[in-house]
């Protein structure tokens, strides 16, 4: 493709639109949630190719994920069906205004059986950039081994590797995944990684000093998010900031995935690292401003609507 390929796990998302107890709702929504397949979705959005690798169950969920990730132009060629397994499922419950609670259905589930035959050699060859999370390698054994072996390929090919590090509590320890995140982050050209994610690979100070952190266990390129406040950068030893775009955050789940695809789309097209930072912070506020994970990412066109006064009306 010559564009972005990521590999993960993508579940099949039930979404409690209203606030309350779970067990009294009447309806739920369905979509999909993956942090992989939504940077894939989010470099789609802006008009880069965009492939995704990963497994799903033979069932109506595993083609609920398909269906939605090609719907949104991501090529799903590559991904696997399997007959022994069901497809796993995230529930995005609201007991609360304003509180959301993720809850996983995935012990077990496709993406722990992900193994390193799964990765399509050519399709990561061929590729600009490879792009992983740490989410990954916390669900099993061989799914981080296919982590690794599509890092393999992608350096064996001259393709650039990011990473994510999305360190996820609820799938293993900190004292688990810190060794393991550590190592795959000192294999990558370019890494994302939160405040919080820094300190757990053992990189402390501000968020300029952990930028440079990062960048020195290997990455040329380190990203620090910071929310609502912006994000910092060292590429190639420069550092670099970008303020937040201010929105009224509606559902902040997805933005760090839509910040990443900004990033990665705009250095894909060989723009200097102020743009990546600005149109992966317009992505991030995209993210924040619509419910769901992905559903609000932008496309190219729509990127300067958060520019326009509040209260416009485009005619
Ligand atoms: O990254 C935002 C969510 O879509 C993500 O958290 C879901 O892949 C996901 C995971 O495993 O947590």
């Amino acid at each position: 493709t010559g564009g972005l390929v990521t590999i993960g796990e993508t579940m099949a998302l039930f979404n409690q639109p209203g606030v309350g107890k779970l067990r009294h709702m009447s309806n739920l929504t369905m979509g999909i949630g993956g942090a992989e397949s939504n940077v894939a979705i989010g470099v789609a959005r802006l008009g880069l190719p965009a492939a995704w690798i990963g497994r799903v169950g033979a069932d109506e969920l595993g083609e609920l994920v398909l269906a939605r990730i090609r719907a949104e132009c991501v090529d799903v060629s590559a991904a696997l069906r399997d007959p022994g397994v069901a497809t796993s499922l995230m529930i995005k419950e609201r007991p609360l205004p304003g509180v959301v609670r993720v809850s996983y259905y995935r012990r077990g589930g496709p993406g722990s059986l992900l193994r390193p035959s799964d990765v399509d050699e050519s399709l990561v060859r061929q590729a600009q950039v490879l792009h992983v999370s740490g989410i990954t390698p916390a669900l099993s054994r061989s799914a981080l081994e296919t982590v690794r072996a599509s890092i393999g390929l992608a350096q064996d090919s001259g393709v650039a590797v990011s990473m994510d590090v999305n360190y996820r509590a609820a799938l293993w320890s900190a004292e688990e995944a810190a060794p393991v995140l550590r190592d795959l982050v000192r294999r990558c050209d370019v890494v994302f990684a939160g405040g919080d994610e820094a300190e757990l690979l053992g990189v402390s100070g501000e968020p300029h000093e952990q930028a440079r952190g990062l960048a020195g266990l290997g990455p040329a390129e380190a990203v620090v998010k910071l929310g609502a406040r912006g994000a910092v950068a060292c590429v190639g030893g420069v550092s670099h900031t970008v303020a937040p775009v201010p929105v009224e955050a509606v559902d902040a789940v997805g933005a760090g995935d839509a910040f990443v695809a900004g990033y990665l789309a705009e250095r894909m097209l060989g723009k200097p690292p102020e743009e990546r930072l600005r149109t992966a912070a317009a992505c991030g506020a995209f993210a924040v401003s619509v419910p769901g994970d992905w559903e609000g990412f932008p496309s190219r066109a729509e990127l300067d609507l958060l520019t326009t006064n509040q209260g416009a009306v485009l005619r």
